[in-house]
């Protein structure tokens, strides 16, 4: 089932994303389709890394949301025919951008394909092709939940895109490791991240969506390809600037009882009570990073 291109959305450009997705947020605001989710934050140095901690104003957020949705026959697929009052626009040619109807962070956007592909599928030329647009009209944090075990709630495609989280105008608290970027073409790792993952940088960006994301494309081909992911890849999680992108290969969704998605990896880690807010304390956020990767293993820095 595909949804198909509705002659009511309006066709963004990338300078329309910001001035849409604030209107949007108003009217989805002021219609009840946006319903933001109250968290508490707090900052946990480590390392030279300011981890944002956000603790949920209420427990078992998933239980209270599954309660507040009526039963279904089937499944139910939010982006299939995403509410109107949410939806910032149409990316030609394949995919929607909406507000992410649960945000945690103001004006999170979900960049989702317009017909139904699989989470788990590769990222395609178009998929960044899209996302390419978004980051030039929001120079924020791109990402992707890859796979279930990858902190995806939702399997029709869908990367997402949230302003910067931050601090010092940093995209993302783990970006003070990235300071500067990579080269383009250049995969590394970062030291104090004692686990598998991989990072590249994009080199210039040109605010031209086709190239940008032939030049992402092109790095996420050769993350994967370092990183030993074939064809039916494993779950992972992908984040992206406009400067750098990193991957981590995820084999276990949680450590704890806390979840951690591609955010996590970012800096930024979502807790449900203030319980695990201590135990996240004693723990230590790097090492629960640790916990839900993969071991480290060797790979060509070049
Ligand atoms: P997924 O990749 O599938 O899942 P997720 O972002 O990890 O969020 P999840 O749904 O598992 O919620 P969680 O309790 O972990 O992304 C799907 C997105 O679509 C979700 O963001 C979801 O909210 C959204 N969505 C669902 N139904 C929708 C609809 N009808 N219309 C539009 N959007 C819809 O986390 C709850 C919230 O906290 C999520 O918003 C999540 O993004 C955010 N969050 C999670 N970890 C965070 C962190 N470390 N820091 C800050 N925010 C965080």
């Amino acid at each position: 089932m595909s949804t198909l291109p509705s002659p009511l959305r309006p066709l963004l450009g990338p300078e329309d994303l910001w001035p849409r997705t604030l209107s949007t947020t108003r009217h989805a605001l002021s219609t009840g389709a946006l319903q933001p989710i109250a968290t508490e934050s707090r900052t946990l140095e480590e390392q030279g890394i300011s981890f944002q901690v956000r603790v949920l104003g209420r427990a078992h957020l998933k239980d209270d949301r599954a309660k507040r949705e009526k039963p279904r026959a089937a499944p139910f697929n939010p982006f299939e025919n995403p509410d109107p009052d949410l939806v910032v626009g149409e990316l030609p040619p394949s995919h929607v951008c909406l507000l992410n109807k649960f945000n945690v962070v103001e004006h999170h956007l979900l960049i989702v394909t317009r017909a139904f592909e699989e989470q788990e599928s590769p990222l395609t030329a178009a998929d960044f092709e899209a996302l390419a647009l978004c980051m030039t009209g929001l120079d924020g944090l791109a990402f992707y939940n890859s796979g279930e075990t990858a902190g995806a709630s939702q399997r029709h495609k869908h990367l997402q895109l949230i302003p910067p989280l931050g601090p010092d105008g940093l995209r993302a608290p783990m970006e003070k490791l990235l300071s500067p970027p990579p080269a383009r073409e250049h995969i590394t790792t970062l030291p104090v991240l004692d686990f598998a993952h991989a990072v590249t940088g994009l080199g210039q960006w040109e605010a031209s969506p086709g190239r940008d994301a032939a030049r992402m494309l092109e790095a996420y081909h050769s993350l994967l390809a370092e990183l030993g992911m074939g064809q039916a890849l494993p779950p992972y999680n992908l984040l992206a600037t406009r400067d750098w992108m990193m991957l981590v290969p995820r084999p276990r969704a949680e450590a704890h009882g806390i979840n951690v998605n591609a955010m996590g990896f970012a800096g930024s880690l979502l807790v449900k009570t203030q319980e695990q807010l201590q135990q996240l304390q004693e723990l230590g956020s790097l090492e629960l990073l640790r916990q839900v990767s993969q071991a480290s293993i060797r790979i060509r820095c070049r």
